[in-house]
Order: C-alpha cells, then sequence, then structure tokens
C-alpha cells in the first residue's frame, strides 16, 4: 500500500473524518490504543443509554473529567492543518466532519464541523420527547443531585453513546458520495457507521469513478484495505505538508 500526500485538482472536493487520534498530539487519550479512555471505563458503562440509566453520576464523572481534560487541551498542528485547508479551499470544496466531542476543531478555527458523535460541553435533556434544547455546558464537577431539565428530567450529555443514532450522518454521507478526496484521520476504523464511510469511495472506483481515499495515523485502521493510500505518522506532523492545493 503506497504511502501519499495529497494534490488537490482546482476544482478537487474533500472529505475529512477525524478520529480520536487527531487530538492524541493534544494530550487527550483516545478509546482503544494502549491507555485509552476504554481501557478504563467500561463502555458499556459511560457510553451507552443503557448505563446513564443505571448510574447517570459514573456517566457525569466519566464526561465530567474529560470536559476537563478537553478544557485544558489546545488544537495541535493537525487541526490547524485542516482548519486551513477549510479556508483553501471554501467550504463549497471541503467539509470536516469528526467523531471526537472535544471541541479541538472549532478551537483550531475550523467553523461548520459535522460532529456525528456529538460534543463534549453541550448538555441536553435526557427526555427525548423534551422541546429544551442542547446548550452550551462548561461544567466539569457534578456533584449530588445530578442537575435536571425544568421539566423535571436528568439533564445527559449532548454526546451519541452506542445504540444510538450518529447525528448529522446522512448530509455527511451524501457528501463523501460526491467528493473527489476522502481522508480520515486517526480512527480506528471500528465503530460504525463512520467507519462504513470509506466503503462509499471503494464502491463509487468500482463503477469507475476517480474519487480516491487516504487514511492518515499512526498505525494501518482496521478498515485499512478499504484506503487507496495511508500515510502513517503522528497527524501533528503529517497533516501540515500533506495537501498540495493546485490553482
Ligand atoms: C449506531 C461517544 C444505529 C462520545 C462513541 C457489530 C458490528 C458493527 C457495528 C456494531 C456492532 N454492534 C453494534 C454496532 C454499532 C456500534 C459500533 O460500531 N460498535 C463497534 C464498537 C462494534 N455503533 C453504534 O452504536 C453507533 N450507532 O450504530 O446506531 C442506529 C441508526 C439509526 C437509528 C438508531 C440507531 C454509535 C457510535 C458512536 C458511539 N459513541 N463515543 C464520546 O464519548 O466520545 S464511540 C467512540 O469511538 C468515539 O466517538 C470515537 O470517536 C469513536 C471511534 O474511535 P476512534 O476515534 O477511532 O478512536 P480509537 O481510540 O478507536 O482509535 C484512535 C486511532 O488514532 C488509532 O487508530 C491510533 O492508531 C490513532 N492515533 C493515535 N495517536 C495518533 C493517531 N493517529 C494520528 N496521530 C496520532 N498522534
Amino acid at each position: 500500500m503506497p504511502s501519499a500526500g495529497v494534490t488537490l485538482a482546482p476544482t478537487d472536493s474533500v472529505v475529512v473524518l477525524t478520529g480520536a487520534g487527531v487530538s492524541a498530539e493534544s494530550g487527550l487519550r483516545t478509546f482503544r490504543d494502549g491507555g485509552g479512555l476504554w481501557h478504563d471505563h467500561r463502555v458499556e458503562a459511560v457510553a451507552s443509554p443503557e448505563g446513564f440509566a443505571a448510574d447517570p453520576a459514573l456517566v457525569w464523572r466519566f464526561y465530567g473529567e474529560r470536559r476537563a481534560e478537553a478544557a485544558a487541551a489546545r488544537p495541535n498542528p493537525g487541526h490547524h492543518a485542516l482548519a486551513a485547508l477549510a479556508v483553501d479551499l471554501g467550504p463549497a470544496r471541503f467539509l470536516l466532519a469528526t467523531q471526537n466531542v472535544d471541541g479541538l476543531h472549532e478551537a483550531a478555527g475550523s467553523r461548520e464541523v459535522a460532529h456525528l458523535h456529538g460534543e463534549l460541553f453541550v448538555t441536553r435533556c435526557s427526555d427525548p420527547d423534551c422541546p429544551a434544547a442542547p446548550f452550551r455546558d462548561e461544567r466539569s464537577d457534578f456533584p449530588s443531585p445530578l442537575p435536571r431539565c425544568p421539566c423535571g428530567a436528568l439533564l445527559r450529555p449532548h454526546v451519541v453513546w452506542f445504540g444510538e443514532a450518529p447525528l448529522g450522518f446522512q448530509p455527511v454521507k451524501r457528501r463523501v458520495q460526491s467528493c473527489d478526496v476522502l481522508v480520515v484521520v486517526g480512527s480506528s476504523g471500528t465503530v460504525f457507521p463512520a467507519a462504513g464511510l470509506v466503503r462509499e469511495i471503494t464502491l463509487r472506483r468500482q463503477w469507475g469513478e476517480r474519487a480516491r481515499s487516504l487514511y492518515v495515523g499512526l498505525e494501518a485502521p482496521a478498515n485499512a484495505a478499504d484506503f487507496d493510500a495511508l500515510c502513517l505518522g503522528p497527524s501533528g506532523e503529517t497533516l501540515p505538508g500533506l495537501f498540495e492545493v493546485r490553482r
């Protein structure tokens, strides 16, 4: 599998999908690497609706800790490189979708980020029928009693747990189905449906389209076989020089 940079023709459109690896050099833990979040926490206990129902205090401790860590983190050169590419290409030719909830893409200047798995610093009512809107929330400490919505239901983090539908997935999938280049950065390729997006490019190539895909990350992901090329290395080092935008 060749390793490659990305030369963009003047009309090429790009979709970038990021995972936890893009924030690793900002000091935030990934999920499945050594020492990752899933090594210290049972996924079903802290990232599922059933876990929240069983022990909402545990879930708020988990997300409160992550809010404190993310609040102290700063974007790295990888985040900044993607924000710069967005300005270079413009919204018609560039979409950034992320599985991350840490807010570091926005901190680097990215706008219009598609948060497939929600946002850490946003809280919402846990009652799906409640009309109250999700709201910005910097709190990282959750003593008893846990916060409640005026409707009486518990508040919850505005993140997508296992078994819940990702947010805004179809519009992102449609952009992947029409883009020229899909670049996935720092994701182990194990969580669906996000991990399946690269297969849209594979299918288009099988139908004779010229779309192409690139994985950028520390090591080959579980879905490496679906990518046209791999660019292995820390994304904070590889992203800044990766894209050549032809005029
Ligand atoms: C859904 C919450 C349906 C927010 C997360 C069996 C088979 C297939 C699928 C399933 C199955 N059983 C169940 C499913 C579905 C399930 C799933 O995929 N499970 C997997 C584990 C088998 N998916 C779901 O439940 C999804 N929902 O399917 O809904 C539906 C549809 C319609 C209507 C109703 C229902 C929901 C998935 C979202 C779950 N929420 N997190 C939070 O707490 O953050 S998942 C969690 O994993 C995060 O969101 C994270 O972003 C995501 C993916 O992880 P990665 O980002 O890839 O991170 P990871 O640690 O795994 O990898 C890091 C990578 O970085 C590594 O490869 C490493 O090499 C690299 N790296 C490290 N350092 C660097 C680096 N790269 C570059 N530079 C570095 N310096």
